[in-house]
């Protein structure tokens, strides 16, 4: 009864801070890939949803000098990489960036990502009525 008790106020606290001002995004499945020494762009991939919509304009990391948003297309039968200036966030649309596709390149690594360690990516969104919200995330650095 008493771990009862405990779980509701768990989530009667985690509903008040919902209500701030920041509005909850959700983000999961964040991961790097390992680089080999020597390469000096890597890539780091995850997954975002939020119950409005939203936008990410900007991502930074202290492992890299910087971060661009990529998708890929097919130009001329060759896939290419295209930087995107934002991502848009619908509301209720979870947004997957995985190999292949949308991703986020880590240009000019400061060292090489080794596998088991984690990164932390500070992720700058903006919500419809202009205002901005800063997440910062831990990312494991995979071998795959
Ligand atoms: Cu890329």
């Amino acid at each position: 009864m008493k771990n009862l008790f405990c779980l509701i106020l768990l989530c009667a606290l985690s509903a008040c801070q919902g209500s701030s001002s920041n509005k909850q995004i959700s983000i999961s499945e964040a991961w790097a890939r390992a680089t080999v020494p020597g390469q000096v762009v890597g890539a780091a991939y995850l997954s975002i949803a939020a119950k409005q919509d939203i936008r990410l304009d900007a991502v930074t990391t202290p492992v890299a000098e910087s971060v661009e948003i990529h998708t890929m297309q097919i130009q001329q039968g060759v896939m290419r990489m295209r930087m995107l200036e934002k991502l848009d966030i619908p509301a209720g649309k979870k947004v997957t960036l995985a190999p292949g596709q949308t991703h986020l390149m880590l240009i000019d690594l400061k060292s090489p990502l080794k596998a088991g360690e984690n990164i932390t990516l500070q992720l700058s969104f903006s919500h419809s009525d202009g205002s901005s919200q800063q997440q910062t995330i831990i990312a494991p650095v995979l071998a795959k």
